[in-house]
């Protein structure tokens, strides 16, 4: 195993990159663009007049700006402080299992696996071997069958797969995709992950240090569950009781989605979250 840590730049640029792949649109209209640049350019003004923000500090924003672009932290950044109200925002009107942040390091396509199976992992990978198992249904409570449940997590270091800085971690290492069973069941053989910093070696860290903030977040899954004519839900699950779950940096913790693994045979831990799907 390796002691390095992730860096901003390398990790960032991988997700820069990844993201520049999808040509992504809106249907915003004039009208609505209008309002919504009104309220920012609003609001932004309140506080520069409440806080009589100085000359040299819209410098150094300004320099802060380029430099968050140029070492390819904007995906992080913009995750990690505003992804939560997005999407808290656009998901009250859902009755299903809640939703959370995406993040950066999503990467769509990750091998089926089946409905019960272990999830690719080195030889030597490190951690407490975790099976996280659940079924998935539809409000009405009925099982789904063949609902396909993505999962993908950092390794111990809080390294992702396809953001590790060229260090060699295999392509769809702690990556996943399973397909429910006849009665909706999944079961997956992971490890259970570790609390996690946001790489914080560049602009975001930065930030973080400018307000006496840290970098960390609660250990966590990524999760993405769907069924045909069911809403897609992006979510994530932490673990009760553990570091940074009443502080995370990224604001993205919701009661509703903390697991209780307990220990079971040889030393595995297990633990049960069931998935309620919305309608399309
Ligand atoms: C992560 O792993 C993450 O989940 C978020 C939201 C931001 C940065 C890294
Ligand atoms: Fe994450």
């Amino acid at each position: 195993m390796t002691t390095a840590v992730p860096t901003a730049s390398g990790s960032g640029n991988a997700a820069t990159a990844k993201f520049r792949t999808n040509e992504v649109t809106a249907d915003t209209s004039t009208d609505r663009a209008a309002a919504i640049y009104k309220d920012v350019l609003g609001k932004l003004s309140e506080v520069i007049y409440e806080h009589e923000v100085t000359y040299d500090e819209y410098r150094v924003l300004k320099q802060w700006l380029i430099a968050l672009g140029e070492g390819g932290e904007w995906p992080l950044w913009l995750d990690v402080f505003l992804e939560h109200f997005i999407e808290d925002s656009n998901s009250r009107i859902f009755d299903g299992t809640k939703g959370s942040i995406e993040g950066p390091y999503y990467v769509p396509d990750a091998p089926n696996l089946g409905s019960d199976a272990a999830l690719p992992m080195r030889d030597d990978e490190v951690g407490t071997a975790m099976i996280f198992q659940g079924q998935v249904r539809d409000l009405d409570g009925s099982p789904i069958e063949n609902a396909s449940v993505e999962i993908w997590h950092a390794d111990s270091a809080g390294y992702y797969s396809q953001f590790d800085d060229g260090l060699g971690i295999p392509e769809w290492n702690l990556r996943g995709t399973f397909s429910t069973d006849a009665d909706g069941h999944f079961k997956i053989h992971t490890m259970q992950p570790a609390p996690y910093q946001i790489p914080h070696d560049g602009p975001t860290g930065a930030f973080i240090r400018s307000y006496g903030g840290h970098p960390w977040r609660p250990a966590h899954l990524h999760l993405k569950v769907t069924a045909p004519g069911k809403r897609l839900i992006t979510t994530q699950l932490y673990f009760q009781g553990g570091e940074h779950v009443d502080d995370d940096v990224a604001g993205a913790v919701k009661p509703e989605l903390i697991l209780d693994p307990q220990p079971g045979a040889d030393g595995v831990n297990v633990v049960n979250y069931d998935f309620v799907l919305d309608p399309e």
